[in-house]
C-alpha cells in the first residue's frame, strides 16, 4: 500500500511533536530533523510516545547541505517547516541569529525542494505575530502586516518567501498563520507553561511567587493538538494557499494567571508580581484570530479544547510531574 512521507523540520519542538503523533496516526512514514547538540532533546517525543515510530536526521536550518541531503534521502511528499527559533523575547537579544534561523533558513528549505524536487507539498510555520500592533479588533488573512520583534520580521520574510515562491514556480507552498497554541509540552520560556509551571511549584510549597512581565497583554490561546490537524488539512487542498488558525477568543495573561491559580484554589494576586526584567523592548498587545476561512474551506474547527479545559490541561500537567516524578522518569528510561 501506498505510504505517504512526511519530513518534519523541528520535531523536537511543541509542534513537532503533536504534528508527529498526528501523522503516524494518519499512517504516514515520518522522519524528523534535530539540531546536533552536545545533548540530546527528543524529551516531547518520549512524552507523546511516539519517538519509537519515528527516523530522525540532524538538519540545522543554518546549513543548507544538511536540509538537502534530508530531502534526498527521505524523498518526501510532503515537508512541515517547523524549525525556528521561535521565542519572541529572545529574539531582541538575538537579532540576527534569529533572522538567519527564521528567516533565512526557510528559505533554504524552499529553495531545496525547489531545485531537488518543485513537486514537494511544503507547509511554513507563519504567526500572528506577523500582524504587530496595527490592528486591535481580530486580524484575518486581509489584515496587513505590521510586525513589532526581529522574530516577526523574519517570519515575515519567510511568509512573503512562500507566497512569491507559490506564484513563481508554481511550487505547492502553503502558510498557516498560527495564533499562539499551548500544551503540557509547550517549551518553558512562554508565558503560558511557565505560568502553570509556576502554579504547581507555589501550591506544592516549592516556590513563594511568580515573576511575570507584561500582565495586559492579550492573546488567542488554542490547543497545539487541534491546531497540528489544521496544519495537515492545508496540506490536502489542490490549491496552496494562506490560513489564519485562531479560536477567535482573545485573554489576557492576568486572566490567564486568575485561571490557573484558581485550578488549584489560590488567589493569583497573592503571589504574581510584575518584574521589568520580563517586559520586552516592543511588545504586542492585542491578538484575536478570525479563522472563518479555515472553517469554511478546511471544516477545521476551532472550538475543540476551550480556553478553560487549556488552562486545566496545562496545570494538571505541571501538578502530576512534580507529584509523580517517577512516573515520568520510567517512560523515559523506556526509550533510551
Ligand atoms: P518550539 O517548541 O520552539 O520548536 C522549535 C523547533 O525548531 C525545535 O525543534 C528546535 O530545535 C528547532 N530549531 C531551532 N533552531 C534550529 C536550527 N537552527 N536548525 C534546525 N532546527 C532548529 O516551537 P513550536 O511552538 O513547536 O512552534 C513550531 C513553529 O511554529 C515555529 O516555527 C514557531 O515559530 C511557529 N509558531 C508557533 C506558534 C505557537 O504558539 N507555538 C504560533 C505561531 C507560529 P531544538 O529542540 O534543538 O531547540
Ligand atoms: O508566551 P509568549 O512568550 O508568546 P508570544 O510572544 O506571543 O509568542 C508565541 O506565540 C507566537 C504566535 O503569536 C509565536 F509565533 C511565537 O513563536 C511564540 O510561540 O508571550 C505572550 C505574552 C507577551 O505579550 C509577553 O510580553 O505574554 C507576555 N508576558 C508577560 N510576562 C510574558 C511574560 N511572556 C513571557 N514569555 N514571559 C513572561 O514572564
Amino acid at each position: 500500500m501506498f505510504q505517504k512521507r512526511a519530513l518534519i523540520t523541528g520535531i523536537t519542538g511543541q509542534d513537532g511533536a503533536y504534528l508527529a503523533k498526528f501523522l503516524i496516526e494518519k499512517g504516514y512514514k515520518v522522519t524528523g530533523t534535530y539540531r546536533r547538540s552536545s545533548t540530546r532533546n527528543f524529551w516531547r517525543l518520549h512524552y507523546l510516545d511516539v519517538k519509537k515510530d519515528i527516523s530522525l536526521l540532524p538538519v540545522d536550518l543554518l546549513d543548507q547541505t544538511s536540509i538537502m541531503h534530508a530531502l534526498r534521502e527521505v524523498e518526501p511528499d510532503e515537508v512541515y517547516n517547523l524549525a525556528a527559533q521561535s521565542f519572541v523575547g529572545d529574539s531582541f537579544a538575538e537579532p540576527q541569529a534569529t533572522a538567519e534561523i527564521t528567516g533565512i533558513g526557510s528559505l533554504r528549505v524552499l529553495d531545496s525542494i525547489r531545485f531537488l524536487n518543485p513537486n514537494i507539498r511544503f507547509y511554513q510555520a507563519s504567526t500572528s505575530e506577523m500582524y504587530g500592533n496595527a490592528n486591535q479588533t481580530g486580524q484575518s488573512e486581509n489584515t496587513p502586516f505590521h510586525p513589532a520583534s526581529p522574530y516577526a520580521n523574519a517570519k515575515l520574510f519567510a511568509h512573503w518567501n512562500v507566497v512569491n515562491y507559490r506564484k513563481a514556480y508554481n511550487l505547492f507552498a502553503t502558510t498557516g498563520i498560527l495564533f499562539n497554541h499551548e500544551s503540557p509540552i509547550r517549551g518553558i520560556d512562554f508565558v503560558t507553561k511557565k505560568i502553570t509551571d509556576g502554579v504547581a511549584r507555589i501550591k506544592l510549597g516549592m516556590s513563594e511567587k511568580l515573576l511575570l512581565g507584561n500582565l495586559e497583554a492579550k492573546r488567542d490561546w488554542g490547543f497545539a493538538g487541534d491546531y497540528v490537524k489544521a496544519m495537515w488539512m492545508m496540506m490536502q487542498q489542490s490549491v496552496a494557499d494562506d490560513y489564519v488558525i485562531a479560536t477567535g477568543e482573545t485573554h489576557s495573561v492576568r486572566e490567564f494567571c486568575e485561571a490557573a491559580f484558581s485550578r488549584v484554589g489560590l488567589d493569583y494576586t497573592k503571589y504574581v508580581e510584575v518584574d521589568k526584567k520580563f517586559l520586552r523592548p516592543h511588545d504586542v498587545v492585542f491578538l484575536k484570530g478570525d479563522p472563518s476561512k479555515a472553517k469554511r474551506i478546511l471544516g477545521w474547527d476551532p472550538s475543540e479544547t476551550s480556553f478553560i479545559s487549556l488552562v486545566n490541561m496545562m496545570v494538571d500537567a505541571d501538578m502530576e510531574k512534580y507529584q509523580n516524578p517517577e512516573r515520568q522518569m520510567k517512560q523515559f528510561l523506556k526509550h533510551i
